[in-house]
């Protein structure tokens, strides 16, 4: 059957985005467990060595304050910049994730009328950006525990349902859609909230019960052929193996 079930996305701007979260996160964490761990040993006194009571520690008196002004700031302003730059360094992708359906990076729905009409052709900037001449729209539906796709209006080449089987997952919906087209799709429960998490895609959104959500899914010119879709908030009994397919092809 040949699904890669590998983790890897398919979209550079999460990759870029991991692979910085995980950088400063060695970062910080050397600093913090070096600072801890340089005092606990430099700090230690030896046997029987007495040393003075710097903080003039009695019982029933509060201790001395021993403060650091430079040290206070330091650790109140150092965190604060990081916070700001990573919330700058995630502004594009997160901006791309949840671009607006009324002329934001995929543009506006697609006008199959016009004549200048041909399709999405969407293209993925070197950050890892997509951006498309137009979207289609796709419904999907989740319940426990299954999910269901509507191509609405659309033709069978740029979107197809069906079902197939699975190891472990026995009998999965099928979504098929066509590399280099973008597809709005417009969620909802019947019952509780689920989320349907296209793991090529490295995105994610919850269905609520409701109240209707949008994911997109732009399906680059790169992407596999064939990878899963996973219910990514636990809703029951069989919550790990509300699975599905998502085929794509050219
Ligand atoms: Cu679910």
């Amino acid at each position: 059957m040949g699904l890669e079930i590998a983790m890897s996305v398919m979209t550079p701007i999460f990759e870029g985005l991991w692979d910085h979260y995980i950088l400063w996160s060695v970062i910080v964490g050397a600093v913090a467990f070096g600072w801890l761990y340089h005092h606990s040993f430099w700090f230690t006194s030896k046997d029987g060595e007495k040393l003075p009571n710097v903080d003039e520690i009695e019982i029933g008196v509060f201790p001395k304050h021993n403060d650091d002004m430079r040290l206070e700031v330091a650790w109140t302003i150092l965190p604060f910049l990081l916070i700001v730059w990573l919330t700058y360094y995630s502004w594009e992708p997160l901006d791309a994730m949840w671009t607006s359906a009324d002329g934001g990076v995929h543009g506006y729905e697609c006008d199959y009328d016009d004549p200048e009409y041909s399709g999405s052709n969407n293209v993925m900037d070197s950050n890892g950006i997509i951006s498309s001449d137009c979207y289609h729209v796709i419904e999907i539906t989740g319940q426990q525990w299954f999910w269901s796709f509507d191509c609405l209006e659309l033709k069978e080449s740029l979107c197809d349902t069906g079902t197939d089987s699975m190891e472990v997952y026995g009998s999965v919906p099928v979504l098929s859609l066509k590399k280099g087209e973008t597809y709005l799709a417009v969620m909802e429960s019947i019952d509780v909230t689920h989320a349907p998490w296209f793991q090529h895609l490295g995105t994610k959104e919850d269905t609520v019960p409701g109240q209707e959500t949008t994911l997109w899914l732009a399906i680059s010119e790169s992407m596999t052929d064939e990878s899963m879709i996973l219910c990514a908030e636990y809703c029951g009994d069989a919550h790990s193996i509300m699975a599905a397919k998502l085929v794509t092809h050219n």
